[in-house]
Order: C-alpha cells, then structure tokens, then sequence
C-alpha cells in the first residue's frame, strides 16, 4: 500500500509485530509448515538474505523474521502499537470509514483492511470456579513474556490440540509433575524436525522463484517437495498401504496425508489411514491403558491434524498422568484454588496451562463493532454464520476487505502465502479503482450466496463436516455451525484473478456524489 504512494495506518494489540507469533510463546511452540515455504515471497533479496535454521521454524525465529521484515521495510512507522481497534463504522455518503481505538482515537479511513488473523481470540472456557485458582493459570495463546517456571511444580494442562500437544513434551521435560486434561484425543504425526542442511537451503535458493511457484500450486499452498504419486487407497492392497503411511510417518509433517487421494473424500480410505496412526500410538505408549485414552476416534485429519515431538512416548514418563475428561471418563467439575477437581479425584497443581485454543475465524473480526450500510452490524449480517464473497468482501460492507477470511482457504493453507496473495488482490483491487474513478466497491448479495453455495459443496465433498472441529466454530459455546474455510488454494486464487480481470465480477462499484 505504502509503496503505492497511498498513506496507511495500522492497528496493533500487541507491542511489536508477528500476530501469532507474537502471541504464542508457549514452550515447543513451532511451525509445522517447512520454513523456507512458511515465509514471504513477494521481495527476492529478503528470501535470499534470510537464513532459516531448523527444517521447522521455532516461534522465536519466527518472531524474529516478522521483527526483521518490519525493520527491513521501514514499516513499524505505519504502526500504532498496544492498541485494540474497537469499532469501525461507516459513513455511506462520505464513503469513509471511522476506526475508533481503545484508548479513544479516532482515524477516518477510505479502506478498511480487517488482518485481525484467524487464531487470535483465545477460548478461555468457562469453568466453574476458574477464577478462584490461587496458583499460576496461563493460556497458550496468550503466554506471558517473561515465560512460565515449570521447574518441579505440579502442572495442570486443559486441552489436547496442536498447542498442547506441542507444549506437553517440553513442559514434562521440568515439571514435577504434569498432568494432561483430555477431553478429546487427537491425531498427531511425528515432525521430524532437524537442522536444515546448508547446501539444501543453498539449493532451494538457487531456484527459490520455482519452488515458490510449485508450492503455490498445492492444495495447501505448501509441501511441493514432499509430492508423491498419490494413487487412491482403494486402488492398493494392504502391504502396499502400509508400506506408504510408514514412508509418509517415518518422513513426519503435515503432507501424512497426501500419499492416497482420496483420504479426505472416502471414509474407508480414512479409516485405514486412521487405524495406521492408531497402530502406531499402541506401540509408543507402554501402559496399554493410557494407549487407548490416547486413542482417537473418527477420521484423521477431520480436526486439524497435529504435528509433534515426542507427543506419545512423553506418556511413559513417571512424572505424566493422563485423565479422560471426556463424558465417558471423569469430568472436570471445577477449578479450585489449588487444583481441579474431577469426579471423586482433586488434582492439586501450582500451575493451570488452557491450551484450548480460539474463538477462531470470526472471533476477532466480531469483537471489533463493525457497522456498514444503513448501521447494519457484521454481528448480525453473520448471525447464522459467516457469508462473504471468495473471504475478502461482505454485502452491505463497502471498502472492507477482510485478510483470509471465512470462505476463502486461510487456515487450511499456508498463511504467509495465503496472506500475501489477499493482500496483493486487495492492492491491485484498489489501484483499479483508482483508475476507473470509483470511490465504493461492495459485494453484490448474490455473489456472496453463490460463494456460500460453493465453500458448503466444495466442503461436503470431504470428510471435514464430519467432526466438532474449530473450522466448524463447533468448539465455542453457541457459535454457529459453519464450516469456514475453502478447501483448494490453488483453484481458489485461479478464481479470485478470473475476478479480477472481469472487471471484478461479483462486486459492485459506485461513484459518490459528494468526494
Ligand atoms: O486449539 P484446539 P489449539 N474442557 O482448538 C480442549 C493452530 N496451531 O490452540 O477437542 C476440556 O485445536 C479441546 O478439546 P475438544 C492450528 O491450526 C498451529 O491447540 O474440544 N478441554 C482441545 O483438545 C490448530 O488447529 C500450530 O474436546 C477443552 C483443545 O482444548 C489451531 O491453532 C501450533 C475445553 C483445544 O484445541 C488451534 O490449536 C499450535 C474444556 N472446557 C496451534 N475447551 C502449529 O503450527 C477446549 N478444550 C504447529
């Protein structure tokens, strides 16, 4: 935007740059996208300077990067920090939008671009008596700066997803004790991380504009490198199968999935690869027991699937207890000040982590009061879920673009790609309209139905309706039941230029009378 001579002004909770990675200090807290894909392309000397260590990118040298592209870019200068943007409201005959902060500025602004990220608002769950904890209560989401000292405490953890299942091994590590609250067990796959090898990163270098080019062709906007003939799983027999999971688990990382095609589409197919997975936590944990609470069921991959290190084998540590909370094993019933108390057993700890994760898509764009035309509220346009056209338009909402948003591929793909490829729409939108003399750009109501229309089908072709997972907003209280994301990066951003280059069809413009 700055270097399109247009000023910008930028809102930021935080103290410093790096959204989730600002947020998320939480010990093992890494990438599990490969980080010479997981970073940005649009500025060659920066991808050529910067130099990754680990195949996995630690949220520290994550933060750093984001730190170091603000700097390199002179950009901290458009950014107001420590503040909460609270409302945006427009003016229809104006065509301006006024953003009104927390500490009671005010800014009017032709543009409003919502990058307030997917995974931002933390679920704190509402437990009786969580207030009352005398000790230490952490969420993963947002963890203190000057870290937690586990060192021989008795350490309590809510919630089995990808943040906890990558804190877990490490908080073992020095807690006294730590035990593990588990409402729902998930499927994870070992990362592998490891050093990345110089002449490997030399070697990606030499052709980073290809292999930027392939992984931007991926389902996921990742993983080109990891693509293997991928026949369908009914097409084999069992030996074969088995042969390519174990490839695919010994290689570790996301791509587990993507060596049979319709593993995401055929439940049979699922189930085979989830009884793999299932095989292989039997073997890692010793007490037969634990093997089974650990044990997940449904389809792999439905949830988001985790990567890890040293997830399963952390179980057979002495000083690592497991409890089902699940309806089926012992409920927690309440938070105390020392512990919590589940069924008959208080659990007494010094220290509460919630890794239960977000309030995610819409959380933080719905936390913002954003009024459109005639004060229509976004709470209410999204009363039954959230309706956008390709995730960057709203009807009723003119000159608010929302940066991966609900239907648009987001968390189901690379965000740092997904994130530049909105933003370079978004800036070539408002050139366009720069040199055709449009002040108002709005999506038209059946554009958004059809586009709505179109993420349901393309979603119901997978087994990702099938579970009560965050895409689905089914993990908050009340949300509604909508799956978000659009599945397909690639189809997705062939569609969004095809947009573009018909004169943005499926948007409306409009000239103001009063400029
Ligand atoms: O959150 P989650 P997360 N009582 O929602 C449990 C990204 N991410 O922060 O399944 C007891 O996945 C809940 O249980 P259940 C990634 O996209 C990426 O871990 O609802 N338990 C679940 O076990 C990821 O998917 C990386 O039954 C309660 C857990 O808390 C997303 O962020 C790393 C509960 C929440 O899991 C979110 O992950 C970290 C309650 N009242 C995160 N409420 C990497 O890149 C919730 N739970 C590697």
């Amino acid at each position: 935007m700055e270097q399109a001579g247009r000023s910008v002004r930028c809102f930021e909770a935080g103290s410093d740059v790096g959204g989730t990675w600002y947020w998320n200090r939480y010990p093992g807290a890494r990438c599990d996208v490969d980080s010479m894909e997981y970073s940005y392309d649009f500025d060659d000397e920066l991808q050529q300077e910067w130099e990754w260590t680990e195949r996995y990118a630690t949220q520290p040298e994550i933060l750093r990067y984001a730190q170091h592209v603000a700097d390199r870019f002179g950009l901290r200068r458009h950014i107001t920090f420590g503040v909460r943007v609270v409302s945006a409201v427009l003016d229809e005959a104006g065509g301006r939008w006024t953003v009104t902060t927390d500490d009671g500025a005010t800014t009017t602004a032709r543009f409003v671009v919502m990058a307030t990220g997917c995974l931002s608002s933390a679920n704190l769950p509402v437990i009786d008596g969580r207030d009352s904890f005398a000790g230490q209560l952490v969420h993963t989401g947002r963890w203190p700066h000057e870290g937690v000292d586990f060192e021989g405490k008795r350490v309590g953890i809510i919630g089995t997803g990808s943040s906890g299942i990558q804190a877990i091994p490490v908080i073992a590590r020095t807690a006294g004790h730590l035990t593990v609250f588990q409402r729902t067990p998930q499927f994870t796959i070992p990362a592998r991380n490891h050093p990345l090898d110089p002449v490997e990163q030399a070697a990606v270098k030499s052709r980073y504009a290809e292999f930027r080019a392939q992984n931007r062709r991926m389902p996921g906007a990742f993983g080109a490198k990891y693509e293997r003939p991928a026949p369908k799983a009914v097409d084999v027999d069992d030996a074969t199968f088995r042969e390519e999971m174990e490839f695919l688990w010994q290689q570790g990382g996301p791509m587990f999935l993507s060596g049979f095609r319709d593993l995401m589409r055929d439940p049979a197919a699922n189930q085979r690869a989830a009884d793999f997975v299932r095989a292989k936590i039997a073997e890692l944990v010793d007490d037969p027991e634990t093997a089974a609470r650990l044990t997940p069921d449904g389809f792999i991959g439905c949830k988001r699937l985790v990567v890890d290190t040293d997830y399963y084998v952390t179980y057979n540590r002495p000083n690592v207890t497991l409890v089902d909370v699940s309806d089926a094993g012992e409920p927690i019933t309440r938070i105390t000040p020392t512990g919590i108390q589940t069924g008959e057993t208080h659990h007494e700890l010094d220290i509460l982590v919630f890794a239960t994760g977000f309030d995610a898509m819409t959380g933080s764009l719905l936390r913002v009061d954003i009024q459109g035309r005639g004060g229509e509220r976004l709470a209410d346009t999204w009363a039954a879920g959230p309706v956008t056209y390709l995730g960057l338009g709203v009807s009723g909402f003119p000159n608010l673009f929302t940066v991966t948003g609900p239907g648009s591929p987001s968390v189901l793909a690379n965000m740092v790609i997904a994130t530049e490829q909105h933003v370079d729409w978004i800036s070539d939108c408002i050139d366009y309209m720069e040199t055709h003399g449009h002040d108002l750009i709005e999506a038209e109501p059946t554009a958004v139905a059809a586009w709505v229309a179109h993420v349901n089908s393309v979603a119901d072709r997978t087994i990702f309706p099938s579970c009560n997972s965050w895409y689905l907003g089914a993990n908050i209280p009340g949300k509604p039941r909508v799956f978000m994301p659009l599945p397909g990066f690639p189809a997705y951003v062939d569609r969004c230029t095809e947009v573009a280059a018909n004169d943005y069809e499926g948007f409306r413009f409009e000239r103001l009378a009063q400029r």
